[in-house]
């Protein structure tokens, strides 16, 4: 089947945002809500098996503060903690300090030339996409995008195929129209689980993970064009 649309997941893909841009702004909203919580990176590195920043937060104080988690303003809790989070990522990505990994942005500008439909699916916010875009791709960018597929739009995050689901719905393509673009086992199990044909860019949590079903495992997308990956697509 013709590729008629791109599929971007966001953090570990687009950029490297997960060691300088979420882990700093966790951090910074747990010493904001007076915890005394800290994620170093190789604590957050495993962290990173749970996906969505609420939910990591939660499986974090399970293990590490459960008193904090059996307080019965917990959920509250959650809630502000990401919050706060958000605000500092967005404060931190805006100055453009986290670059688009390399490849990413001339993909991005070769396919909107060549027509094909750009989207998004990922776990983190709306606001955290549009941060990042218009700071690091160009101002005005997120609107090149029209689907913004993002957190809390679907009741299961990635390894669940839900985001995608909801993506291909309203582009309104079957699966094998698409190409999706990931890092990580979860998104491309998530992709996967939704029918689309999948390229994977690794990056420094992810190299080591089990790829099996991706049309192709590259270190990143400067190591390709849009005929390549045209080409790949078909094969599948
Ligand atoms: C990866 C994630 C995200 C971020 C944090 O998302 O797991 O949760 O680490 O973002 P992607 P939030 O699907 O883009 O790879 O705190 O906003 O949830
Ligand atoms: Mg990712």
């Amino acid at each position: 089947m013709t590729l008629r649309a791109l599929i971007f997941d966001v953090d570990g893909t687009l950029a490297d945002t997960e060691q300088d841009g979420h882990r700093p702004a966790f951090n910074a909203a747990f010493a904001e809500a007076g915890l005394s919580w800290a994620w170093d990176e190789t604590l957050y590195g495993e962290l990173l098996r749970v996906t969505g920043g609420k939910e990591r937060i939660r499986y974090y104080a399970a293990g590490h503060d459960p008193a904090c988690a059996a307080r019965p303003d917990f959920d509250e809790l959650v809630r502000q903690l990401h919050r706060t989070k958000t605000r500092h990522y967005q404060e931190l990505v805006g100055t453009g300090a986290i670059p688009l990994r390399p490849g990413v942005a001339s993909l991005i500008l070769e396919a909107r030339s060549a027509g094909l439909r750009l989207s998004i699916a990922t776990t983190t916010t709306r606001e955290n996409v549009s941060a990042l875009l218009e700071a690091s791709l160009a101002p005005g960018s997120a609107a090149w995008f029209e689907v913004i597929a993002a957190g809390d739009c679907v009741a299961e995050k990635k390894p669940a195929p839900d985001i995608y689901r909801y993506t291909l719905a309203q582009l309104g393509l079957p699966a094998p129209a698409c190409l999706a673009l990931e890092d990580s086992w979860q998104g491309l199990t998530a992709a996967l689980g939704a029918g689309i044909p999948t390229v994977v860019t690794v990056n420094d949590h992810s190299r080591d993970q089990d790829f099996s079903g991706a049309l192709a495992v590259l270190p990143d997308l400067g190591a390709v064009d849009l005929a390549q990956l045209f080409r790949l697509h078909q094969a599948a």
